[in-house]
């Protein structure tokens, strides 16, 4: 233990909490100090439910003992292998498991640490195979308003979050950016995925028409929008996003760092929308958030793409240090027995309609202006207080937290995203919890 600590066990000011107002937060603490399936335990001894899967990754809930077990056995056995130029079984074996629950035509895995990392890792692969192809003069990454791709350079300059741009500069230039497709005048209170907004899709023609096709490598969206407050896609907008990509040669990437690994109740939002993209972007639910890894999917056509020139020579000049980690692989297949024992890559399916009918009971409570829904991701927008957007939302935090529920918000709105073990009662609790929240902060 630090010497700091056994002094003054009270000091938390050495630790620069990330996306957290510092100074309230060490003002009044909201620690945990244990977890187990559903639930938290706070530092003062009370059980707190857990609405938000942590932060959208503990799928299978906390402190499962597969995943336990598998790290515990394999820091004993291999702590750490390289791989680069050397390999270790795991990380071949967990890739062959990722790519078999894979959107067909996804063959191969890159390894990352994080969901920012598998972000920038695809950008990176997107206008690097156009190079590999001979095009290139793509090299312009489209994103999209209130897009959330992570804090790296690459993914902060196409997501669409300006509380995550404005203080970073330029960031990467040749980068445009779709509109968003959150409409509460028309799509408010909607079930499941809106009506209105396919249309904005198109908008990737006008974006191809000013920079013309020749220049662009990739479009990147989030089939859900998660951190920006849960947008769901309008009916047919991926699809119609998809065959204008295909139509220019232009790669679609879906960040499914939180749709990822049975959120929706399939294994991946591209199952769930029926559209596959060229990559696909993966953390979080990967390894349950245990332990850091991400993974990246791509085509066999963009790998193979690669596979060319004098065989002792590196095809790709990227990775990192702890790419395909044994302890992170055994962690993954640790997970994924998890998923597969207990029908967790769809469960959600199962619970969506109760899920669904028990979020959208919240209608007609203090302040809220929306609740949108999708799998067993749910979402109650707040009216701001005037003057002070964000106030009420932290309110909620708070409250919450005192009252025994982990909730997350952005700005004014509740995110739900429990882990995919919870049951019906526990989701009538969850609501309740939302419900006396709302009530308390109006
Ligand atoms: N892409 C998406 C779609 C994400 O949601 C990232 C990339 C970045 O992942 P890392 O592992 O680098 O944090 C994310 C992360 C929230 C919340 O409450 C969401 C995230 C992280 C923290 C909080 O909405 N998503």
């Amino acid at each position: 233990m630090s010497n700091r600590l056994k002094v003054t066990p009270n000091d938390l000011s050495a630790f620069w909490m990330g996306f957290t107002p510092n100074r309230q937060f060490k003002k009044a603490p909201r620690m945990v100090v244990s977890a187990k399936d559903m639930h938290y335990t706070s530092s003062d001894g009370r059980q707190i439910l857990d609405g938000s899967a942590g932060l959208w990754c503990v799928n299978a809930g906390h402190c499962r003992p597969k995943i336990v077990e598998a790290i515990q056995t394999q820091a004993a056995n291999l702590d750490f292998a390289p791989t680069f130029q050397f390999g270790h079984p795991l990380a071949f074996e967990l890739a062959n498991r990722l790519v078999d629950i894979a959107p067909v035509g996804l063959e191969h895995v890159m390894y990352t640490n994080s969901g920012s990392e598998s972000v920038d890792t695809a950008l990176k692969t997107a206008i690097a195979y156009h190079r590999a192809k001979g095009n290139g003069s793509r090299f312009r990454l489209i994103g999209r308003e209130r897009g959330y791709h992570g804090v790296n350079f690459g993914g902060v300059s196409v997501g669409g979050i300006v509380g995550n741009r404005k203080m970073f500069g330029t960031l990467l230039t040749g980068v445009d950016h779709l509109s968003h497709t959150h409409n509460l005048a028309k799509n408010a209170f909607t079930k499941g995925e809106p009506e209105h907004g396919a249309e904005l899709a198109d908008e990737l023609e006008r974006i191809v028409a000013l920079h013309d096709a020749s220049t662009i490598a990739a479009v990147i969206v989030e089939p859900v929008a998660g951190s920006t407050g849960v947008l769901v896609p309008p009916k047919g907008y991926l699809k119609r996003l998809r065959e204008i990509c295909t139509k220019h040669d232009i790669l679609l990437i879906f960040d499914e760092v939180i749709t990822g690994y049975g959120r929706l109740g399939t294994p991946f939002a591209a199952d769930y929308f029926g559209v596959t993209p060229d990559i696909m972007v993966t953390a979080k639910g990967l390894t349950n958030g245990v332990i850091p890894m991400g993974a990246v999917f791509v085509t066999k056509e963009i790998h193979d793409a690669f596979m060319n020139g004098p065989e002792h020579v590196i095809e790709f000049f990227h990775g990192y240090t702890y790419s395909g980690n044994p302890i992170a692989s055994a962690a993954a297949l640790g997970t994924l027995d998890t998923y597969k024992e207990e029908g967790l890559l769809t469960r959600a399916s199962e619970l969506a309609p109760y899920w669904e009918e028990a979020v959208h009971s919240l209608k007609g409570e203090p302040n809220v202006i929306d609740i949108r829904n999708i799998g067993l991701i749910g979402a109650i927008e707040l009216a701001p207080i005037a003057g002070e957007p964000g106030k009420r939302g932290f309110n909620c935090i708070v409250r919450g937290f005192e009252h025994g529920a982990m909730l997350r918000i952005t700005g004014d709105i509740i995110a739900l995203s429990p882990p995919l073990i919870i049951t019906k009662g526990q989701i009538d609790e969850l609501v309740d919890h939302v419900r006396d929240t709302i009530r308390a902060v109006a």
